[in-house]
């Protein structure tokens, strides 16, 4: 955001959801000129701020995209407007593609091949003498294709360089295709693709600290209904491509990501950039041959046996198919493990009954569990099934040493980087305990102490090893710390590591300043450089480790006679396919004996500024100050599709799906869809004080849990086809 021009925003809401960081931001380079494109079914509050406001139909962002590449490749000149040297050395573009569908290679190195044009003849794709690799056109060429479990083939015949596919693949993407599909005037898409271009300025260079960069101040965002669910996978190949066809990746003005969550190390995005298989940077996937492939799910969300794309960091359960557990509870599929009912369930700062979909289907399995202990600071949905209710020490009453600064989050962007403390500000209100002491105790009492306190040692929990160069803060075993002890030795590793030697701060320096800061410079926003000096490439346009992992999924999955998992089996394409994606969401009524026709409308949600999730919907304060923004508390509608259905401002509707039902208040406005209803957030609360009063809709009570509706990525996305009518 400080140096790009243009974005083009697909359901990204950033002024309710980026914090006031993103808010600041998104004004600051709107005033030096910037414009942005909101395309998205309803004006959220991110698309009132906007240049421009295109009305999507939901769950069709793939088909604008696709035809936003299919402009930019054939209707224009792709050789004058895209950043060919990038494409050419920083991409698997001018990789040759077998009959196969996998990569030509070099019988002996196993390198990729590209074409050479000044010699006539297949290369490896590292060969420093090929100055003109071939982008288009096919040639005869000899190698091998290595396939899916350890296949070899010999190739003598006709190949083609990945670019060229990609040519090919996104022909019948035309703009007035996406029209039909998204309602968004094709003439709207193609000036959309031009002023991507216009502002790209590819060729432009930038210098920072001293670096010479490229300079492409344009983005593709995304938000979450987009990159979740069917149709995400697609999505987020096509903006990430759309980048890297201006060489928008990783350099100043463009798409740069934020911490670390899957490629170690977790802390430094610079030194996560490693060589990987083929040239280009590393993403560990799990492993999916004969050998390696976790076939027993070791955790029940089962990310290392059914999604390869998860990887296998602490991050990773986050990004796993939680639903799933949930799911199996009462319908076990086919040679998967026979669910059980955990004897013990713990619940922390979250509130499943209320976010999670079909919380019927929640709420039913949580009077099954035979023992459940809540932290709590007040009664919520959840927590109002636990055995037992354990007072919280809360934000304000506990103890917590935390990274800020840096790019650590979206839109921060920071010239510092560093460590902020979060200390009690009073005495406790009521007999509660520090989480800290709480898992320390716990560990103790079933007999693992040395262990955890082990873990703690490399940094879990806290993402800091007690060990370094140059200091020792490691906890010895046998002993019980005080959370007061395990943050001091904390506050000392985080500060040294970080100074590299230089400063010790412990735990009494945190309590009386706060907050401690290295200089961090904006050239470690970057990935490009870094990339260059290792002379990696995205594994892009065309992906063949997907394709790879895909048939080895499914071999492994059949192999054991799981055919339950085939639909997301097909998601693993090198180029992906446009799937009819709205229909997948309208499946679910003729897969409960009803017909689709019922049900013409999408409810959806949007971020308020004013909410975090449900953590603080119990404050009267945060109601009082949300009531003024529009949207709070009721069932946003288009105006003219209420009238044609009889529904006033403040009348009482009934939203209902296939599987269920809510209630809220109609709020009538232009900025809707007529297709289109929305529900803020997540609310339908009945346990939680003063939220159980607002008389909220509950998308999630009206979502139903699928696995027809879980792509194969694990996610699914809070959208619901539903009918709506006038409650007398
Ligand atoms: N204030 C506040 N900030 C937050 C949070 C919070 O609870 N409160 N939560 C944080 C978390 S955990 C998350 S995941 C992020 C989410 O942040 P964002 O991804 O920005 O998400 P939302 O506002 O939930 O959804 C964005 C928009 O998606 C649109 N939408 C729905 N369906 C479609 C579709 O098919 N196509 C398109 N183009 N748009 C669609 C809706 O109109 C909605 O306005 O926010 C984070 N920030
Ligand atoms: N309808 C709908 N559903 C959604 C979404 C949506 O946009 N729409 N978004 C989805 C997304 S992206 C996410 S990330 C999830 C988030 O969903 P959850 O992770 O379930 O988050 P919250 O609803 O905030 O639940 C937090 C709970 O913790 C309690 N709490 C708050 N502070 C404290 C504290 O200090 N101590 C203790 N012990 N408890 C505390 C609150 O009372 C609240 O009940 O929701 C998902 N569900
Ligand atoms: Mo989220």
């Amino acid at each position: 955001m400080p140096r790009c021009n243009y974005v083009l925003s697909f359901g990204y809401n950033g002024d309710a959801s980026a914090g006031v960081t993103g808010v600041w931001r998104h004004a600051e380079a709107r005033s030096r000129g910037l414009r942005w494109v909101q395309v998205e079914p309803h004006l959220s509050i991110t698309g009132a701020g906007a240049t421009e406001w295109v009305p999507v139909r939901p769950k069709t962002d793939t088909a604008v995209l696709f035809a936003l590449l299919h402009a930019i490749l054939l209707e224009h000149d792709w050789r004058a407007v895209c950043d060919v040297p990038f494409l050419e050395t920083m991409t698997s573009s001018p990789y040759l593609v077998g009959p196969g569908g996998y990569f030509l290679r070099d019988p002996e190195t196993q390198k990729p091949l590209v074409w050479d044009l000044d010699r006539g003849r297949a290369v490896p794709f590292d060969d420093p003498a090929c100055a003109r690799p071939a982008m288009a056109g096919e040639y005869i060429a000899a190698g091998v294709e290595a396939g899916a479990n350890g296949t070899r083939r010999s190739v003598s015949e006709r190949v083609r360089p990945a670019f060229a596919l990609l040519l090919d693949h996104v022909r019948p993407y035309t703009p007035e295709w996406a029209q039909a599909i998204a309602d968004v005037p094709a003439g709207t898409i193609r000036r959309l693709a031009a002023d991507y271009l216009a502002h790209a300025t590819v060729g432009a260079t930038i210098e920072i600290d001293g670096v010479t960069y490229p300079h492409r101040p344009v983005a593709v965002v995304l938000g979450k209904t987009v990159t979740n669910g069917w149709g995400g996978y697609e999505c987020c190949w096509a903006r990430t491509l759309l980048a890297a066809l201006v060489g928008a990746l990783e350099v100043p003005g463009g798409i740069l990501g934020t911490t670390v969550r899957l490629n170690r190390p977790a802390q430094n995005r610079l030194d996560s950039v490693r060589p990987g298989p083929d040239g280009f940077m590393d993403q560990p996937l799990n492993p999916t041959g004969k050998d390696t492939w976790k076939g027993a799910p070791h955790i029940r969300s089962a990310y290392r046996t059914l999604v390869p794309l998860a990887a296998n960091s602490a991050w990773s359960p986050a990004l796993s198919p939680a639903h799933l557990p949930w799911l199996f509870m009462d319908n076990p599929p086919e040679h998967w493990p026979a669910p059980t009912l955990p004897e013990v369930w713990i619940i922390y700062r979250t509130n499943p009954a209320i976010s999670n979909w079909e919380t019927g289907r929640i709420e039913r399995d949580l009077e099954r569990f035979p023992f459940v202990a809540a932290f709590a600071y007040t009664q919520d949905e959840t927590n109002w099934y636990a055995d037992l209710l354990l007072p919280d020490a809360t934000d304000i009453e506990s103890l917590q040493l935390y990274r800020v600064g840096g790019t650590k989050y979206v839109e921060q962007y920071w010239q510092y980087a560093g460590w902020a403390l979060r200390q009690p500000v009073g005495a406790p209100t009521c007999d509660t305990r520090d989480l800290t002491d709480v898992a320390t105790e716990l560990a103790a009492r079933v007999g693992i102490l040395d262990g955890y306190l082990e873990a703690v040692n490399r940094g879990s929990g806290t993402t800091v090893p007690l060990r370094g160069e140059g200091y020792d803060y490691a906890l010895r075993p046998g002993r019980l710390p005080a959370a007061a002890e395990i943050w001091d030795r904390v506050c000392r590793a985080a500060t040294m590591s970080l100074s590299h030697g230089r400063d010790e701060r412990d735990l009494e320096w945190f309590k009386r300043n706060g907050a401690w800061f290295v200089p961090f410079e904006t050239r470690n926003y970057f990935l490009h450089a870094t990339m260059v000096a290792k002379g990696l490439r995205y594994e892009l346009p065309y992906q063949e480790r997907i394709r790879r992992i895909g048939e080895e999924l499914a071999a492994r999955l059949h192999e054991r006679g799981i055919t339950w998992w085939d639909v997301q089996l097909d998601e693993y394409q090198p180029l992906p396919k446009w799937k009819d994606f709205p229909e997948i969401w309208r499946g679910t009524a003729a897969a409960q004996g009803k017909d689709a026709r019922e049900f013409p409308f999408w409810l959806l949600t949007s971020r308020s500024m004013q909410y975090s999730w449900g953590a603080n919907v119990s404050l009267p304060i945060m109601a009082d100050v949300a009531k003024n923004v529009k949207g709070h508390f009721g069932v946003m509608l288009n105006r003219g599709a209420a009238r044609r259905l009889g529904i006033g401002e403040g009348d009482l509707v009934e939203i209902e799906s296939p599987t269920g039902r809510t209630r809220g208040r109609a709020i009538l406005r232009e900025g809707v869809r007529p297709d289109v209803a929305v529900a803020l957030q997540q609310f339908g609360h009945w346990a939680t004080p003063f939220a159980r009063d607002l008389g909220m809709p509950s998308l999630n009570e009206v979502a139903s849990m699928d696995l027809a509706l879980t792509d194969a990525t694990g996610s699914g996305a809070d959208l619901v086809p539903v009918a709506v009518r006038r409650l007398s």
